[in-house]
């Protein structure tokens, strides 16, 4: 009796996995289900925005991108096999078979912002090499003080040329870059956080807009690397990361000091993204509204009322927003919007 009892509870237990074949889902719960969340085995990660970023706990990080709407929830990332942690340098990471979650953590000390972050995406790839993840699919880079000029140079460029050197640059790189953000924290710490795996996702680019690799040089002496979206198919669930999306056509910031003109050019350019995943691999929808979720990281806090207004009069009230307040990488652009769609082709989970 005792034994049924418990092999039921076992049962259900793996079968609470197992009844998704969703090698990585990724959805939002309401804050006040953190300890389940945090305590469920299978939990990959959990991001939290706050004042300052740190590692929370074991699986939470918090970014410090103090939410200013949508901070009563957490985005939780599961897996359906129980993930293994461990640190090989300075990256703390999680991993199942299919896919690694890795998370370092850097104090801002005499170091320039180029070795820090030399340092940083050197001991990711030796990470992806020693343990055979070797696609890099998504990654997101918190930087302190982005706009500041240090040695006559603003800090998110000699981030871009520490970036640059330290990651394989050879023939055809350009064609496996990951979806990425990088904006700014007001704190001394710079965070990055990714996701990569065994498989390539399928690289999108937005015709409105230059390639950020093939930039002119004024951005930055070494050309930023990364990709506008990643389509990847987890499973039966199939992924859209659209990157950090910025009132930019051509390689030229639009409606320099207009505010909602910005916002309306990012959501064009990322309904153009979502044109061209769908064109070229097929996630079942046609505009930004069917997004899971989007991340406004906005410049000025006190328009954080007139944005999500906005927002929710061009995309509806189905895409769950959440508005953070950042520094964006170039001093002109006001805001800048990643997104993502999760869950099964064709379907959108909450
Ligand atoms: C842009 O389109 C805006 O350097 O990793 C957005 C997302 C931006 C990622 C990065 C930069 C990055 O150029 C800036």
């Amino acid at each position: 009796m005792l034994f049924g009892v418990l092999g039921a509870k076992i049962a259900g237990y793996v079968n609470t996995a197992a009844r998704n074949h969703s090698l990585l889902d990724i959805h939002y719960q309401p804050r006040s289900r953190l300890a389940d969340v945090v305590d469920d085995p299978y939990t990959l990660a959990v991001i939290d925005f706050g004042i300052q970023s740190q590692f929370s706990d074991e699986k939470r990080i918090t970014v410090g991108t103090p939410a200013l709407a949508g901070g009563d929830l957490l985005e939780v990332w599961r897996t359906d096999e129980l993930p293994e942690s461990g640190r090989l340098g300075d990256i703390h990471y999680r991993r199942t078979s299919a896919l690694i979650f890795g998370r370092i953590l850097v104090a801002n000390n005499q170091d320039s912002i180029e070795s820090i972050t030399h340092s940083i995406y050197q001991q990711i790839g030796q990470l992806q090499q020693e343990l055979d993840y070797s696609q890099m699919i998504r990654i997101w880079n918190y930087l302190s003080w982005i706009n500041r000029h240090d040695d006559g140079m603003e800090r998110y460029q000699s981030f871009c040329v520490g970036r640059h050197q330290a990651i394989d640059t050879s023939k055809g790189f350009e064609s496996h870059l990951p979806a990425a953000t990088a904006v700014g924290t007001r704190d001394d710490n710079i965070l990055v956080y990714f996701l990569a795996a065994h498989e390539d996702g399928v690289q999108i680019e937005n015709p409105r807009q230059i390639s950020a690799f093939e930039y002119p040089q004024q951005y930055a002496p070494k050309s930023p690397a990364f990709s506008r979206a990643i389509v990847k198919q987890w499973g039966d669930q199939l992924h859209l990361y659209i990157s950090g999306t910025a009132s930019i056509l051509g390689h030229e910031t639009r409606h320099k000091n207009r505010l909602l003109e910005q916002l309306d050019e990012c959501l064009n350019n990322m309904d153009v993204l979502v044109a061209e995943a769908r064109a070229q691999t097929g996630p079942d929808i046609s505009d930004a509204s069917q997004l899971t979720a989007i991340k406004i990281y906005l410049l000025a806090e006190e328009n954080h009322e007139a944005v999500l207004s906005h927002v929710r009069k061009r995309l509806g009230d189905k895409v769950r927003v959440l508005v953070l307040s950042a520094d964006i990488c170039r001093d002109d652009l006001m805001l800048e919007i990643e997104g993502l769609k999760s869950g099964e082709r064709g379907k959108t989970k909450d």
